[in-house]
C-alpha cells in the first residue's frame, strides 16, 4: 500500500509524527509511505496488470425498483436513488429492503459469464452508500441475510463461485458515506436520525464489516474504497490497516484524500495519453447507470466496448466494466449479449490483451497497439480499427527487423516491407474483424521505435495540434490539459489559467526559411505570452476573441529556421499579461 502526500506538513497531520521516519523522499516535495519494497509491490501487481479486464458489479436493494421510488425516477445513477429522492430510512426499508428477493440469482452462472467475457476479476458492491450490507454482516442486522426475504449471503456465494472458477474476487466498500448508520456521512434528509460521531460509525460498522469481509470470505484480491472524505487520523489508520489482513491485496486510491493506494482510478473516461509511472484502471458502466435503472437504455455498443478495452490496454491500463443485476438477480439481455460478444472477440484475440504492455508508438491513424517484450525479441499486436482501403498498413518509426507477421484471426502470414520511415504491412482486402482486427508482428531484438515528429506537408504548412502538445504543468496548480472537442470537434488545450504552465511541440523540417506562425485560439480577454523556437523567445499579444467558444486564427509572429533539423516550439505565458487561452493548434506556414 502506498500513501502519497503533497508535503511533509500534511504527512505529519495525516500519519502522525511517529511514522514520518518511514517516509521516503520523492521528487519535489511529495512523499511515499510504503510497507512494501518496490519489488514486492511490482510482484503483487503482476496478476492485476496481466489481467487487463475485470467486471464491476453494482447491486443492492436499490435494484429492486430499478431506481424508481413511488413512481418517480430521480435523474441519477440508480444506486443514488435513496439520496436523490430523499427517501427516509423507514421507507427505504419497506419499499426496497423488504422486497429484495432475487430468486433467479445463481452465483455460478454469474461468474461463468464474467469468465466467458474474458474478465479475470470481479469487484462487487459489498456495501454501497445506502449502508446496506450485501453479506451476512455481524455489525448489525441491516444486511441481506437478516433483513430481506432472500436470506442468502450473496458475497459468500460469489466468493465460492469465483474461487471454483479461478476468477479473482474483490469488494467495493463505501467507507465514508453511509446513509443508514447514524454516524455515516451523507444522509442530510432523514430527521429521525439520532446522530453519533463519524468515528463511532467507523469503529462500530465500517471497520468490523471490512474486517469480516477480509477474514471470512476466503482470498480477497481487491478492496475498492469509494468517495473519500476528510476523516480523523484514527479513522483513517483503522480502515487502512484492515486490508493488511489479506497479504497481497490490491487497493484503489479512494480511501482518503491524498491516498494513492496501489492503483489510480479513472471514472467513465479513458485518459487520452498513457499515464506514466502508475498502475491504473478505468471503471465504466456498460450503460449510463451503475446500479440497475429501468429507464436506462443507453447501452454502449459492442464496438465501443471492445475498442475501449483495446484503447485502455494500449495505454497500459485495466478496464473494469460495470454491469447491473436487476431485482431478480439476473442481468438484462443487453448486458449478457455484450459480454458474450466481447468474449467471442477475446477468445480469438485475448493474447493481444492479456499480459501486454503499452504501445511504443504515438497516436496511430488506423487503431491501437499493444506489445510483449521478450529476451530476444518483441511482439507487437496491431489492433486495426480502420482497415486500410489500399491494403497498406503503415507502422511509423519501427526500426526492428520483422521476423514474422500474421493475422491473429486465421494465422495467415502477411508480407511486410521495411522502409526508412517504418514498416509497411500488406493486408488482404477484407478485415477479419469489423471492430478490431489484430495483426501480430514479431520483431528481432529490443524494440527500436524512432519518434515520429510532425513535419511540413507538401504545401509547406506544419500543423501542431493540441493533442500533440507536451504540457508542462506546475505541481499543484490547476492543470492545463488537452480536452476532446465537443461532438467530435477538434481537441483543444484548456484550463490554462496558471501562468507557470506552458506547452511545447517538437517537430522537424527539411525546408529551412521563414515561417509565419498562426494559432487557432479563443480567449475572453486580451492575453500576452512568449513564443520560442528552441529557446529564442519573442513576445506576442492577442486580443479577446469574444468568448471561450469564439475561435479565430491569427498570425502571431515570424520565425526563421536556418537549417533542416529537429526543433521545439514553446509557448510560455507572460507574467502579468496572461489570460487563459483555449488553443486548438499552432500552424507554421512557409513564406
Ligand atoms: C462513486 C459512487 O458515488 C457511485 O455511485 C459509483 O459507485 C461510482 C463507481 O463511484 O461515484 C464517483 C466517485 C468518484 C468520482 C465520480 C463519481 N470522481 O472522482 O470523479
Amino acid at each position: 500500500m502506498q500513501i502519497r502526500m503533497k508535503s511533509s506538513l500534511i504527512c505529519y497531520g495525516l500519519l502522525g509524527a511517529l511514522f514520518c521516519p518511514a517516509l521516503m523522499a520523492q521528487e519535489g516535495d511529495s512523499w511515499t509511505y510504503s510497507k512494501e519494497t518496490p519489488e514486492q509491490h511490482a510482484a503483487k501487481m503482476e496478476w492485476w496488470n496481466a489481467a487487463r479486464f475485470g467486471m464491476f458489479v453494482h447491486w443492492g436493494v436499490y435494484s429492486v425498483t430499478g431506481g424508481e421510488y413511488k413512481g418517480e425516477m430521480p435523474t441519477n445513477s440508480a444506486e443514488w436513488m435513496m439520496n436523490k429522492a430523499r427517501i427516509p430510512i423507514a421507507d427505504y426499508k419497506t419499499e426496497n429492503v423488504d422486497k429484495f428477493n432475487p430468486t433467479s440469482f445463481d452465483a455460478k452462472s454469474f461468474v461463468l459469464l464474467a469468465k466467458e467475457a474474458g474478465m479475470k476479476y470481479i469487484v462487487i458492491t459489498a456495501k454501497h452508500h445506502d449502508g446496506f450490507a450485501m453479506f451476512h454482516s455481524k455489525a448489525g442486522p441491516y444486511n441481506v441475510v437478516d433483513a430481506t426475504p432472500f436470506k442468502r449471503d450473496i458475497m459468500m456465494e460469489l466468493a465460492v463461485a469465483c474461487r471454483e472458477e479461478g476468477i479473482r474476487f474483490g469488494f467495493y466498500y463505501s467507507q465514508c458515506q453511509d446513509w443508514h448508520h447514524p454516524g455515516g456521512l451523507g444522509n442530510n434528509w432523514d430527521d429521525t436520525i439520532e446522530r453519533v460521531s463519524f468515528d463511532e460509525y467507523v469503529r462500530e460498522k465500517a471497520v468490523p464489516e471490512a474486517r469480516q469481509l477480509l477474514t471470512e470470505y476466503g482470498p480477497i484480491a481487491i478492496f475498492w474504497w469509494d468517495t473519500p472524505r476528510d476523516m480523523s487520523q484514527e479513522a483513517f489508520d483503522s480502515l487502512h490497516s484492515v486490508t493488511d489482513l489479506q497479504p497481497g491485496i490490491i487497493t484503489n486510491d479512494r480511501l482518503g484524500e491524498e491516498y494513492a493506494g496501489d492503483h489510480k482510478t479513472f471514472e467513465r473516461q479513458i485518459p487520452r495519453k498513457a499515464p506514466v509511472g502508475v498502475d491504473w484502471e478505468v471503471c465504466m458502466p456498460i450503460s449510463a447507470s451503475w446500479g440497475y435503472k429501468k429507464s436506462d437504455t443507453d447501452f454502449k455498443s459492442i464496438e465501443t466496448l471492445i475498442r475501449n478495452l483495446v484503447d485502455i490496454a494500449s495505454k497500459g491500463g485495466n478496464y473494469l466494466l460495470n454491469v447491473s443485476p436487476t431485482g431478480d438477480g439476473t442481468l438484462l439481455p443487453q448486458s449478457t449479449e455484450r459480454l458474450q460478444a466481447i468474449g467471442r472477440w477475446m477468445k480469438v484475440n485475448g493474447e493481444s490483451i492479456y499480459e501486454t504492455t503499452a504501445s511504443p508508438f504515438g497516436d496511430l491513424e488506423w487503431g491501437r497497439c499493444t506489445k510483449k517484450e521478450f529476451a530476444r525479441g518483441s511482439t507487437l499486436y496491431l489492433h486495426v480499427f480502420d482497415w486500410p482501403a489500399d491494403g497498406k498498413l503503415f507502422v511509423p518509426g519501427l526500426k526492428n527487423k520483422v521476423e514474422q507477421a500474421y493475422l491473429m484471426d486465421n494465422w495467415n502470414a502477411v508480407e511486410t516491407q521495411q522502409t526508412e520511415d517504418g514498416v509497411i504491412v500488406s493486408l488482404p482486402a477484407e478485415a477479419p474483424d469489423e471492430i478490431a482486427s489484430v495483426v501480430v508482428v514479431k520483431v528481432h531484438g529490443p524494440l527500436e521505435v524512432a519518434k515520429v515528429l510532425p513535419a511540413p506537408g507538401k504545401d509547406g504548412a506544419l500543423v501542431l495540434l493540441a493533442d500533440m502538445a507536451y504540457i508542462h504543468n506546475n505541481e499543484g496548480s490547476e492543470q492545463a490539459s488537452v480536452r476532446e472537442g465537443r461532438r467530435g470537434g477538434p481537441s483543444y488545450i484548456s484550463r490554462w489559467s496558471d501562468e507557470a504552465a506552458w506547452v511545447e511541440w517538437s517537430f522537424k523540417t527539411d525546408q529551412p526559411g521563414q515561417y509565419e506562425v498562426f494559432a487557432e485560439f479563443s480567449t475572453e480577454e486580451n492575453s500576452g505570452f512568449n513564443i520560442g523556437l528552441s529557446g529564442n523567445f519573442q513576445p506576442v499579444g492577442v486580443q479577446a476573441t469574444g468568448g471561450r467558444r469564439d475561435y479565430t486564427e491569427k498570425m502571431l509572429c515570424i520565425i526563421t529556421i536556418d537549417k533542416a533539423g529537429e526543433y521545439t516550439l514553446q509557448i510560455k505565458p507572460e507574467a502579468g499579461q496572461w489570460n487563459p487561452l483555449s488553443l486548438r493548434n499552432v500552424t507554421l506556414r512557409k513564406k
